[in-house]
Order: C-alpha cells, then sequence, then structure tokens
C-alpha cells in the first residue's frame, strides 16, 4: 500500500484502517484497558538488529541531558539527542531541544516506518542506556506539541530491558514488557493520556541499550 494514502496522524481514537494494517504487519496488541500499545518482538532480524546497534552508537552526537529536579539540576541518568526536521523543536524536562540533523541510520529508520506503520514521523528521541545503571523514570510522553493522542514507535536495540507501564489513575494494574534487540513498540490512542511508563535500572546488565522513539511534533506557529 502507498504510505501517502493514509494520515499521518492518528487523533484521539487509533484510526480503524491504521490499526488494522499494524496488526497485519506483525504487530500484536498488549493487554492495556484503554490504551493502545502493539509490539513485534523481532521487527529486525538479529544480523540487522546487530548492524543498526553499531551505526547509532557511532553516529549520533551522544549528550548528557541535565533534567530539573526540585529545584536543581541534575545529570540524566542515561545519554541523550533529540534529532529531526528543522522546525521540529520538543520541550521536555523543562528544557527546549533544538534538533540535531537526521544521521544516514535515524532517516532509513523513519523511512521504514513510513512504508511499514503509514506514519510520518519529523523527530526521534534517541537514548543510550550505557548499561544496566542507566534508567528512565515515570512519565508520559504527553507534551503539548505531541498532540492529544501522541503515535510513538519505540524501536530497540542492544541489551534486553524491561518495560513498565502503570496507570495514571489509582486502581488500575501495572503491565511489564519486555523490549529485545531489534523489537518495535507503538503506543497510541490514550495511552499517554492514561498510563506512565519508566525503564527502570537493572544492575545485573552489562551491555549498552539503544532506544529510538519517532514521535510527530506539531511545530509552535
Ligand atoms: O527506553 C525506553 O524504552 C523508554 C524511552 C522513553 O520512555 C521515552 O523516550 O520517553
Amino acid at each position: 500500500m502507498n504510505p501517502t494514502a493514509l494520515p499521518h496522524r492518528v487523533t484521539a481514537e487509533v484510526d480503524a484502517a491504521l490499526l488494522a494494517r499494524w496488526q497485519a504487519g506483525g504487530l500484536r496488541a498488549v493487554p492495556l484497558p484503554g490504551g493502545c500499545v502493539l509490539l513485534d518482538e523481532n521487527a529486525w532480524p538479529l544480523a540487522q538488529a546487530d548492524a543498526l546497534l553499531q551505526a547509532l552508537l557511532a553516529e549520533i552526537d551522544w549528550r548528557t541531558l541535565q533534567l530539573r529536579m526540585f529545584g536543581r539540576s541534575v545529570d540524566a541518568p542515561r545519554l541523550a539527542c533529540w534529532i529531526g526536521d528543522a522546525d521540529a523543536v520538543y520541550c521536555y524536562s523543562r528544557t527546549r531541544f533544538a534538533p540535531q540533523p537526521w544521521t544516514a541510520t535515524t532517516a532509513r529508520l523513519r523511512e521504514q516506518l513510513w512504508q511499514r506503520l503509514g506514519l510520518r514521523f519529523n523527530g526521534v528521541l534517541a537514548n543510550l542506556y550505557r548499561d544496566g545503571r542507566d534508567s528512565m523514570g515515570w512519565h508520559s510522553d504527553d507534551e503539548p506539541e505531541l498532540g492529544p493522542a501522541p503515535v510513538i514507535a519505540s524501536l530497540s536495540f542492544g541489551a534486553p530491558r524491561t518495560f513498565r507501564l502503570r496507570p495514571r489513575a489509582r486502581g488500575g494494574a501495572p503491565a511489564s514488557l519486555q523490549l529485545g534487540h531489534g523489537s518495535l513498540l507503538l503506543m497510541a490512542g490514550r495511552t499517554q493520556a492514561l498510563y506512565q511508563h519508566a525503564l527502570p535500572p537493572r544492575t545485573r546488565v552489562r551491555e549498552p541499550r539503544v532506544n529510538l522513539t519517532f514521535r510527530q511534533v506539531n511545530p509552535k506557529p
């Protein structure tokens, strides 16, 4: 199917044609009340995933970000880089990030996602977890520039890590997913409105992991 024939963005409820396409393409739905999360554990074959990991480690301008916590600035427990189209300025953790240019590999992956998912992303947050001591705390990807129902494609290469989800409201059940080397996770619909997610530390993990979350950022007028 020609990707240009499909809408680029999904509104509050997930577009039925897109959902059918994702599931026909091998993404399986993760049971999560009210949310829309799909996972393909083997989206990239092993040899390709190995090559992608090496390319991403080498190409990306990895930096330590400063986070604002309790009124002071602290180093984020991972390295990161915001990459995207020139107008895809993104604000998170109370900091404004102008995009770095697409690298050869992130640009190629963006094209592959367009072909596979029918979604055109204009930015990607790259995170490098140097080993199991690096982590990501609880949060939702719900910044206003991502719109009311963000669609996020999360690609993982390197050490398998546990990805956790928990409801923002009291009483719901949490979920845990294993995100392995070459996996593709998709979060859409009301997932960010209803759930937070985190990547907890795993001190026994010695290998690095790269995670890419492709996003559609609405440029500020
Ligand atoms: O590394 C991961 O799988 C999670 C990344 C994440 O939560 C984010 O980029 O917002």
